[in-house]
Parts: structure tokens; sequence; C-alpha cells
């Protein structure tokens, strides 16, 4: 039984891509994120992960601190790349004994791991034959979660399979600021899908193999709200509901597609041929032990007047650089002036947490949540050797203070996971915009300064911590 077991998680979390840096090292393939990076795609920001917070290199510095900041748990993805370089053929022992040494340096600290398995960044040689619009991907995706159970089941007790399936895959197929810069809404659905598909036989995979952790999904999931009360509101928050929620969730934890869902998509003129018989055993099969939740803030609604339904994103905190994408009129966005927003149009809204725990409770009362990521991105600056982020401490602690709300009440929440346990490249967004408990100073080599919100959580785990 690993260090944390029992206690309330409370830690902090990465992904490969945005922060390992070494990104041709020992054997690691190139993934498609690398790929697009050094492309000319790569236009809004246009910097790399190649060294990004050099984590590679630092992780057990970052894990002292970590400890020193008095977490009990860390997040981080592997990468693919790393342990089966092109996706699909020889398994590379480099990249392999790469992770142990993450893994043991966690445990070694009494650190709980908890392994992503995918966030985002793609083989590509997968990527280029079609990636997550096709079936293969699937295959090899149950191949490689395989090997890294194998390898390291012995010492990991929570596993995730695929990091939101609904936001990576409206940026890549809808909004299309992500590879492969898609912007049609049938892709995206036959991608979102496959994901869903390749969790699912992963999730058996680890089954097959009696370990005794346990495994879930990370969702990017969302308090449906409305600002008026009343039938035509309520029916846009269900379709809200469903779009960016249950089209997820319920396959994850009820192991099936929502039924109106494939209606509602056919009724849209989209194409569902992806979706094969024998499926439904698949999905069934691999549901998730619990749900991992990304919980940044709510998804505002209103009633769709017939008009396409706008998507946005934004990457460069100017308004005016706003992405568009339109959905067939399930409900239409909307925005409340008197809620705080970061630059990136993020609305700072803690209260929101609590609301989308009460509704997971209600919808899967058995399933256990972990808050798998929550932070804020923000422009920080280091002044004097420190960053004084208050605006970030306030965001936190209502989030804190909401969930432990929502678990006093009921709600099966295990652990918290504040995005990022260090700055590190945020996709689009570049390095400016810096999420870190730790700043990462670029010019000086990496070096590592813990901003005032680092102190802050480490006070309030002692103070509130289980
Ligand atoms: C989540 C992703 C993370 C992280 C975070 C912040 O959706 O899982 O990888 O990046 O959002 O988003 P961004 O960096 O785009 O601001």
């Amino acid at each position: 039984m690993s260090a944390a077991a029992g206690r309330f998680l409370w830690g902090s979390a990465t992904a490969a891509y945005q922060c390992e840096g070494a990104w041709r090292e020992a054997d690691k393939g190139p993934s498609n994120w690398d790929v697009f990076c050094h492309s000319e795609a790569n236009s809004v920001n246009p910097v790399t992960g190649d060294v990004a917070a050099d984590h590679y290199h630092r992780f057990e510095e970052d894990l002292d601190l970590m400890v020193a900041g008095g977490q009990n748990a860390y997040r981080f993805s592997i990468a693919w790349t790393r342990v089966i370089p092109d996706g699909t053929g020889a398994v590379s022992e480099a990249g392999l004994a790469h992770y142990d040494r993450v893994i043991d340096a966690c445990l070694a600290r009494g650190i709980e791991p908890m392994v992503t398995l995918y966030h985002y960044d793609l083989p590509q040689p997968l990527f280029e034959r079609g990636g997550w619009e096709r079936r293969e991907t699937c295959e090899a995706f149950a191949r490689y979660a395989r090997t890294c159970f194998e390898r390291y089941g012995d010492r990991v007790r929570l596993w995730l399979t695929i990091n939101e399936p609904n936001y990576d895959t409206l940026c890549s197929y809808a909004i299309g600021n992500y590879p492969p810069n898609v912007r049609d809404l049938d892709r995206r659905w036959r991608a979102m899908y496959h994901m869903l598909l390749a969790s699912a036989h992963a999730v058996r995979e680890f089954r097959s193999l009696g370990l005794s952790g346990q495994i879930g999904l990370v969702s990017d999931s969302y308090y449906i709200d409305t600002l008026v009360d009343d039938p035509a509101y309520d029916e846009a928050a269900r379709n809200a509901d469903l779009f960016f929620n249950r089209s997820v969730n319920d396959v994850a934890v009820l192991g099936t597609l929502p039924p109106e869902m494939r209606e509602r998509l056919e009724a849209d003129g989209c194409d569902t041929s992806y979706v094969l018989p024998g499926d439904e055993d698949i999905l069934a099969e691999g549901r998730v032990d619990f749900l991992g939740v990304n919980a940044y803030e709510r998804e505002l609604v209103k009633p769709s007047d017939g008009s396409p339904t706008n998507l946005t994103a934004n990457n460069t905190g100017r308004p005016e650089d706003n992405h568009e994408k339109t959905v067939r009129g399930w409900f239409t966005l909307d925005s409340d002036p008197s809620v705080p927003k970061n630059a990136w149009g993020m609305e700072l809204y803690p209260r929101s947490v609590y609301g989308l725990l009460m509704d997971l409770r209600e919808k899967y009362p058995d399933t256990p949540v972990y808050i798998t990521e929550n932070g804020m991105g923000y422009a920080d600056e280091l002044v004097d050797g420190r960053v004084r982020d208050d605006y970030r401490i306030e965001y936190l602690r209502g989030f804190v203070e909401w969930i432990l709300r929502a678990r006093a009440e009921g709600c099966d929440v295990r652990g918290y996971f504040v995005w990022s346990t260090m700055d590190l490249y945020s996709w689009i967004n570049g390095y400016r915009k810096r999420y870190g408990l730790v700043y990462v100073d670029y010019g000086d080599d990496c070096r590592r300064i813990p901003k005032d919100s680092f102190y802050w959580y480490r006070d309030m785990i002692k103070e509130r911590g289980e």
C-alpha cells in the first residue's frame, strides 16, 4: 500500500509535452505536438516544448519542492513517444526506465503518483495515418497502456487513461487551434468517440492484469448554468450538458453513449457510421473506477435562436483574437458581466465547482471524483525575486472552500490537484500564460522560484489536510 492511500490527496499536475523538454533525448520519437510546434501552422505564439520547463532533467528538484510544499500527490503524464517511439513498434527500455525513475522518486518522497497515459501528444506516425479519426489508434493505445500497466502497475495505484476527450478534440477538430487544425464537427465527434473507445480498451487491459490500483479518465467537466430560470433556458442547459459533459462522462462512467446523443448527431446530419456493432460491449466493460475532473470554469448558456452556437478559444489574451467555431444550434454561450474574467476570458467563479460536484453526485452517485486540475493562468511577473500572485491564491482558495463544502455534504471527492506544479508550456498560449505554484525563470536556465501561492497552498494543506 502506498504512502498516501486512504488520505485526501493534495497535489499538483503537469503533462509530459508541456514540461519535460528533452524532445529528442534517448529513443523518443516525434509527437504531433513536436511536429506542429516546429511547423508554420504554429503561428499564434510560435514557440515549442523542446526544452519547456526541463522537467525531464529536473524532476527530482521539482518533487523536492512538492515535498517542501506539503503536497502528497503528483499527477503527470507519460509520453507515449518515449515508451513506444513510433506508437506501434518496438518498446524503448530507455523510455520505460525514465518513468521508473520518476515513479520511484515520488514513492521515495511519500508522494502518490497519479499517472495519465495520454495528454494530447500522439506519436506522429499514428497522427499521419489519421490519428484519433481511425480505430487503429485505439488498438495502438491499448497496447501502449498495457505496456505501462505491466511495467509500473506494481507501484502506481492511480491511473488515468486519456486527458480531456472533449476539450482536446474541440480544439483539434472544431476550433482548429490544435493539430491537425481541422474545423469540422463531424470529424470532431468521430475523433472523440475513438478516444472514448480507446479509454475503454485500456480499462479492459488493466482489469485483465488483475492489478490492485484504480483507473479513471480525465474529463474537463462544466457546471452548466443559466442567468434566467425558464423552460427554454433549461433546455439550452440540458443540451449543453449533453454536449460538454455527458457525451464523455456517461460513456466513461455508465459505459454507454447517451441514447439522445446519437439521435441528436444524426438529426444534425452527422455521420455516425464509426459506431460499430460490438462497441457497446467494449464501452460497458471499460467503465472507470473513478472520474478525474478538470474544473476551471462554468459554461453559461442561453437558448439558441436557431443560428449556430459559437465556441470560442483565446490563445493570446487579446479579445480580438478569439477563434470561433459554430455548433448547429444546441445552445448559445452567454456571458455574465458581474463575474470577473482573466485576460484569456476565463471566468473566475469558484462556486461553479460546488454546482459541478453536486451534479456529478446526482448523476453518478457511486463514482468517486478527483479534481485532477484546477488553476489560473496569469502573466505573472518576478519582482525582486518574488511572485506575489494574490489573484491566484484568491481563485484557488475559493475552489478549495467549495470543494470541501461539497465533500462535507456527501460528495465523494478524494483529491485536488492544482494546475500546475511549476510554470510550463501552455499549448498555443505559449509561455507568457503561467499557471505554476512555482515560477520558472526561462531566461535563467529554468531556475525555480516558489510563488506566494506555493506557500499559501502548503499552509492550507497543513491546516485543512487530513
Ligand atoms: C487543460 C489541459 C492542460 C492545461 C490547462 C490550461 O485543459 O489539460 O494541459 O494546459 O487546461 O489550459 P491552457 O494551457 O490552454 O490555458
